[in-house]
């Protein structure tokens, strides 16, 4: 026995897959261990057959989280350098949900950057005129379509050494950059099954890829899904970049940004100092806080 440092990269039914020097193993946990999620790093005993115990999470520099019962929240995913928000022409582009992306990003020390696939079908000036919002604000973006594969060779160099993210709308296009980007992703699905030998691995894990550049690729439908996570109304502020230097320019500390006397941000955006539209998209995604 011995103890090595692990990547996990998937949760099967029967442990969790960690991969220790390039090899699978199936671990159980530590009793009383928080939860473990892909993309920990963690310390295990192996044990023999490939099979082992994790003793211990590494410390963390990012962490996605998402509700559960309740009050309750979940952990979903570890050590995510960078989210890649994906969005088309269509389905209809859905710019509060991309801002909903972004807020979480700039909470949780995770880089946003905006992917716009279906660059094949006819342009929209209304999509044009909101990216140059978000340009303005530092966002990276990439112009790719996955169908005729432009714009991919750019995606991949920002991809590289990063663990990584692609979240979205269903049927912007997420799975066809996947299997662009990952033409073995079938393949090396099934050898994590087969090494473990605990059946199919089910489409709804959590799972981790190495691209061959070097860099990793977290995927699953259910993280693509995370929703507003747990952030608090002062966090959903804070995730909107150009409400920052504004804040603490309000006449009330704890201003809501709503219909409050000397708001700076309310006050910019009815100048357009900084973009209305994300201001009134602000107020919706603060609507759908639950209020304790
Ligand atoms: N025209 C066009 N269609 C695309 C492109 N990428 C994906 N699609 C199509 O969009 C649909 C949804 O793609 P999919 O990858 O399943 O989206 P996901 O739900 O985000 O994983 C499929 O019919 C794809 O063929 C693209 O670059 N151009
Ligand atoms: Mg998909
Ligand atoms: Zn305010």
């Amino acid at each position: 026995m011995s103890i090595v440092e692990g990547l996990v990269i998937s949760h099967l039914g029967k442990g969790i897959a960690v991969e220790v020097d390039g090899k699978i193993c199936l671990c159980q946990t530590r009793r009383k261990l928080d939860t473990v999620v892909v993309g920990d790093k963690v310390l295990l005993t192996a044990t023999v057959n490939q099979q082992g115990r994790i003793d211990e999470i590494l410390p963390r520099r990012s962490l996605l989280t998402r509700p559960s019962r309740g009050t309750k929240i979940r952990p979903v995913a570890a050590n995510i350098d960078q989210i890649y928000v994906v969005f088309a022409y269509e389905p209809h582009c859905d710019f509060l949900l991309i801002d909903q992306y972004l807020a979480i990003c700039e909470n949780r020390n995770i880089d946003a950057v905006l992917v716009f696939n279906k660059q094949d079908l006819p342009a929209s000036p209304h999509i044009e005129d909101e990216l140059t919002h978000y340009q303005a604000l530092g966002y990276d973006l990439h112009r790719v379509s996955a169908i005729k594969n432009t714009g991919i060779a750019a995606l991949k160099a920002s991809l590289k050494n990063q663990v990584s993210l692609f979240a979205g709308q269903s049927g912007v296009g997420k799975s066809s950059l996947t299997n662009t980007l990952l033409p073995d992703k079938n393949l090396k699905t099934n050898t994590v099954s087969e090494t473990t030998k605990h059946g199919r691995h089910t489409t709804t894990a959590a799972t981790l890829y190495h691209f061959p550049e070097g860099g990793n690729l977290i995927d699953s439908p259910g993280v693509a899904i995370f929703g507003l996570a747990d952030l608090n109304e002062a966090q959903l502020a804070q995730g909107y970049r150009e409400f920052q230097p504004l804040i603490e320019q309000c006449q009330f500390h704890n201003c809501a940004h709503v219909k409050d006397k000397g708001c700076a941000i309310r006050n910019a955006a009815e100048k357009k100092q900084i973009s209305p539209a994300r201001y009134q998209r602000f107020l919706k995604l603060r609507e759908k806080i639950p209020r304790p």
